[in-house]
């Protein structure tokens, strides 16, 4: 929160009536200033309550690609990436909304420079689009990252933000997770879902959100209490009046689409959505 220091030859111990109007004018003024501010650039939006890691699914990413560009991964053909890549770490609040955009700095990948190699790695973007930022401009997929601001007083740096984000994603590696159950890429088999979200309850003692598009799974969201340790994820946003959960958009089988390179394989787009999969 940035504070306004009125100055000291206006303070209201020294002002004549005529004085005092104009200051509490200026004062008016100035408190309008500052809430303008922080409503602008999302300074008062009170801390977070837990962190949410998500992660995509490359091969279901990437079927989606309609043309190439440098920045988008999936248009590195063999090098695409063929493990789930970081879509975000975000701040959540317990209510199921989020807050975004929590300061005026601006991101500068000058900070992040000696992380860039594992970013592009992990942390690939797997679109041309460049993404909208906090400020009104357009920026790669890591300026995008309107979330890390808000993870403060957790996280306090640019720097400290994809750092966290990257060791965590190690730390809970889901593609090793499925892979060691048997779920392996392919373009033929289909999956249970409740046999895919077993797999990470057993391996991370939490359930996870799962996000579909087209019967192929597209995200996996893990969540965590402030000190990392996992946590179930919130779940009040989608908790039905009968207390039933939102029907994702994830049939109970779902597909692992191994990696096709762009123009070869041919999929309708369909918004996806996100289930707790606690009902399975
Ligand atoms: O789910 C669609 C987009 O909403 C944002 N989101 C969703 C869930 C959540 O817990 N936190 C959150 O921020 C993401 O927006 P993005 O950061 O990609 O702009 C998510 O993609």
């Amino acid at each position: 929160m940035r504070i306004c220091r009125v100055p000291d030859s206006l303070s209201p111990s020294m002002a004549s009536p005529s004085s005092l109007l104009r200051l509490t004018v200026l004062a008016a003024v100035v408190a309008a200033v500052a809430i303008a501010g922080e409503a602008d650039d999302g300074g008062n939006q009170r801390e977070f309550d837990y962190f949410k890691l998500t992660v995509q699914w490359p091969g279901t990413f990437c079927r989606r690609t309609r043309h190439c560009c440098s920045s988008n991964a999936c248009c590195r053909g063999s090098n695409a990436p063929a493990e789930f890549t970081i879509h975000g770490l975000w701040p959540d609040y317990n209510d199921g909304t989020w807050p975004a955009c929590c300061s005026r700095s601006r991101f500068n990948e000058k900070e992040i420079s000696t992380l860039v190699g594992a970013l592009e790695k992990y942390w690939p973007s797997l679109s041309c689009g460049s993404s909208s930022t906090c400020h009104g401009g357009k920026g790669s997929f890591w300026a995008h990252e309107k979330h890390g601001t808000c993870s403060f007083p957790v996280v306090r740096d640019e720097y400290n933000y994809f750092l966290t984000a990257l060791n965590v994603y190690f730390k809970y590696n889901v593609t090793k997770v499925l892979n060691d159950a048997g779920y392996l890429p392919s373009n033929t088999e289909k999956y249970p879902l409740g046999g895919i979200v077993s797999a990470i309850q057993n391996a991370f003692h939490v359930t996870p959100e799962i996000a579909c598009s087209n019967g192929a799974l597209q995200e996996v969201r893990l969540c965590f209490y402030k000190d990392f340790q996992p946590r179930e994820c919130a779940v009040g946003s989608i908790l039905l009046p009968d207390m039933s959960l939102l029907k994702s958009s994830c049939p109970k089988y779902v597909s692992l689409p191994a990696y096709v390179s762009p123009g070869q394989a041919k999929t309708e787009w369909t918004s996806s959505s996100v289930l707790q999969v606690e009902d399975l």
